[in-house]
């Protein structure tokens, strides 16, 4: 157990789903509410959420970056992680204070994972070796059809080319979608599936009725 976890009382929330699941929307409305309770809440995303996992950030989704394997590209969203782990969150949870973070390791075990090829028994041993016991109480999963998602990303962008992830198609999304489900299957104490279909103050209200059941009402 970590010096930080022995003290831990705040509550850790992560956010998963496809490209547009609307994941940066609900957590930005969760934490604006927990906020309004009186809640201090840390807001923070992956690759990234602080300053070493940010600057890894920019090189991991730079398109001038040079292709790489499955294998490194697991590799640099770890070491980001686990610089956000020692540098953003343990410390957040330490003060008591929720965080509230969008993508966290469902996301390496479904995009290098189930996507990528890398098996998943290997990505289980790098999460121990990096989370440790510093897993999330409550994983809200997105779920949303992998065409609404990506036509939702593209009125974002306003015409920009695709990203890299945006231009790999159809097919690859719904697999994104099924091996995020399978996930929830699989932990479903862990994982609630959203349905992000809906509009967006329904899900909202949803999401708080959630974290209201599972932690007690804020
Ligand atoms: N990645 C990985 O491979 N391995 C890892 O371990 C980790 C990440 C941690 C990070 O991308 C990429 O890194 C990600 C996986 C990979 N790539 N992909 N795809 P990112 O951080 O740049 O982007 P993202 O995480 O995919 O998020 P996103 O595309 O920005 O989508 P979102 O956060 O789910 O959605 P949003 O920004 O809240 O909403 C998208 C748009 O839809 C926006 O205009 C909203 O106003 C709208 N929206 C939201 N909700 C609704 C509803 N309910 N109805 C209608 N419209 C809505």
């Amino acid at each position: 157990m970590s010096a930080y976890h022995c003290f831990m009382t705040g509550r850790f929330i992560t956010f998963e789903g496809g490209e547009g699941s609307g994941k940066s929307t609900q957590a930005r409305l969760l934490a604006t509410y927990l906020r309004s309770r009186g809640i201090a809440v840390v807001e923070t995303r992956e690759p990234g959420g602080s300053p070493f996992a940010e600057a890894l950030r920019n090189f991991i989704l730079d398109p001038a970056t040079p292709p790489h394997a499955p294998l490194s590209e697991a590799l640099l969203f770890t070491a980001a992680r686990a610089d956000h782990l020692d540098a953003t969150i343990r410390p957040a949870l330490a003060r008591s204070d929720w965080v509230i973070c969008d993508r966290f390791t469902d996301s390496t075990r479904v995009y290098q994972g189930a996507a990528g090829g890398l098996a998943d028994a290997a990505l289980a041993t790098l999460e121990s070796l990096v989370v440790g016991d510093t897993r999330p109480d409550l994983t809200v999963l997105m779920d949303l059809d992998a065409a609404t998602g990506l036509a939702r990303a593209r009125e974002r962008a306003g015409g920009a080319p695709p990203d890299g992830y945006e231009a790999r198609g159809l097919a690859y999304h719904d697999l994104l979608r099924k091996a995020f489900l399978a996930r929830a299957t699989a932990e479903p104490s862990r994982i609630a599936v959203i349905d992000a279909a809906r509009p967006i103050d329904l899900i909202a209200d949803g999401i708080r009725s959630l974290v209201a059941t599972r932690f007690g009402p804020a």
